[in-house]
């Protein structure tokens, strides 16, 4: 591929990052191919539909598969750019070990059909070092090709580090006007990688290492962990000593350098609550701050439900609404979610006494089968429900006024009631965290 041609790309995994990623890039006019072990998946996206729900995506998707330049397939193809965006969940024996099997395979897959001259780029969120043992892995399938960092002549191909940094919600827009850091294994591979991202990001895109762009992306979602832990710590602190904690922050926050997140139900999704273990596993006596974090924010989850269920036993005449099941506002995405942790504890615990609220779904997630709780409308809920238990910050939640709620106890884990302050055991009062 010359520097003036489109290169023919190939995107593998078609989830939530690579599907968006797909799509712009085929908008940028290059030709790609993007891989999913899902049969539905590639049937869904070949028929130009979406299998996902993100802002904008499926006119953008049904666009680029209707001029051909975007296509799915089970199989790796061969390109000239590929980019590996599959999943790097941690796995469940106690040390939190990074699950590195789904990058291995998407490694594998490429390397039966690399050749000279081509560009592989990783994506997903992973440890230090995983671009070099990526690296090494297609060393060994490929020995008639010379990689980077382990020639001293020209290497074959190009090995990269890039990962994404998008919000669910804005992934779009973030993609295109995010800022990118591009690690190479070698500064060749990085120019290389570079020239391929200036085709459809305008936000800047600035050159390191592969290892400082691995622990960079780790870094970011560590950060807003320590922050909101910071948060939760604050809201039991503010509680035991009778202040509101959103005020208190709201305050702190008009000084020109502090900037405190937000206190909730605990952290969800896939990255903030998980990234954050790869840098644990790595070097698990000197981050102490950072798995301190990642108890805190766990610990609330349990913290919530235990003062939940505390407000429910002290007002057993009436019926309990627990409002949003999503693990953050506005999006349907129920996966790693403190709400719906929450949720299906009280309804184990109260059964039938519990609604549950979530405007996103259209019936109630497996582990509420036999307890007797119900999936509701928010109307229903104000209606029928004594207790309100906020847990979501949807904005259908947001806008419901006093009128409607101030015959409830609340207890609003995400401050969206700021009209609501003072003792949580009066109607209409709200509780912190
Ligand atoms: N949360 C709070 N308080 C806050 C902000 C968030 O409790 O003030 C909670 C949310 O309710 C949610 C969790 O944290 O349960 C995570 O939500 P989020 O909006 O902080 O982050 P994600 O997981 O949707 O996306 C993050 C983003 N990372 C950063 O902002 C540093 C995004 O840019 C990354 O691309 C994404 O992780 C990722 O894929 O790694």
């Amino acid at each position: 591929m010359r520097g003036e041609e489109k290169p023919q790309v190939c995107v593998i995994g078609l989830g939530y990052i690579g599907l968006p990623t797909a799509a712009i890039i085929a908008r940028a006019n290059c030709p790609v191919t993007g891989i999913d072990v899902s049969q539905h998946v590639v049937d869904t996206i070949n028929r130009g539909e979406i299998h996902i729900e993100e802002v904008d995506l499926d006119g953008l998707v049904r666009g680029v598969v209707q001029r051909g330049l975007l296509k799915a397939s089970t199989q790796v193809q061969p390109a000239d750019v590929f980019v590996i965006a599959v999943p790097t969940p941690f796995e469940h024996d106690g040390q939190h070990t990074p699950d590195l099997s789904y990058v291995m395979a998407a490694a594998t897959e490429v390397a039966g059909v690399l050749k000279k001259g081509d560009c592989i780029i990783l994506e997903s969120t992973s440890p230090v070092g995983t671009t070099e043992t990526m690296r090494d892995l297609i060393a060994g399938l490929r020995p008639d090709l010379k990689l980077p960092g382990l020639t001293s002549e020209t290497p074959d191909v190009a090995i990269a580090y890039c990962p994404e940094r998008v919000l669910p919600g804005r992934i779009l827009e973030e993609l295109t006007n995010n800022d990118r850091s591009i690690g190479g294994i070698t500064p060749r591979c990085a120019r290389k990688a570079l020239a391929f991202y200036k085709r459809f990001v305008r936000g800047t895109c600035v050159t390191t290492d592969a290892r400082s762009a691995e622990m960079c992306k780790l870094v970011e979602n560590s950060f807003r962990d320590v922050n909101i832990a910071f948060a939760n710590e604050l809201s039991i602190i503010a509680d035991k000593m009778g202040l509101d904690v959103w005020e208190v922050i709201r305050l702190a926050n008009r000084h020109p350098r502090v900037n405190i997140l937000q206190p909730g139900p605990g952290v969800g999704g896939h990255c903030i609550a998980v990234d954050p273990w790869f840098i644990v596993h790595g070097a698990p006596e000197e981050a102490k701050m950072i798995r301190a974090a990642r108890d805190i924010n766990d610990a609330k989850m349990h913290h919530v439900v235990a003062r939940a269920a505390a407000l429910v036993e002290a007002n057993p005449g009436a019926k309990v609404a627990c409002l949003g099941l999503a693990f953050k506002a506005n999006i349907d995405d129920f996966r790693e979610s403190p709400a719906r942790f929450v949720a299906s504890r009280l309804a184990q615990k109260f059964g039938s006494r519990i609604s549950v609220v979530e405007p996103y779904a259209a019936e109630l997630p497996r582990e509420f089968d036999g307890t007797g709780a119900q999936l509701v409308d928010i109307d229903t809920a104000l209606e029928e429900c004594g207790v309100l238990i906020v847990l979501v910050d949807h904005d259908i939640f947001r806008v419901i006024p006093f009128e409607e709620r101030s015959s409830a106890v609340v207890y609003d884990t995400r401050g969206i009631w700021p009209d609501a302050l003072g003792a949580p055991e009066k109607p209409g009062l709200r509780l912190a965290s």
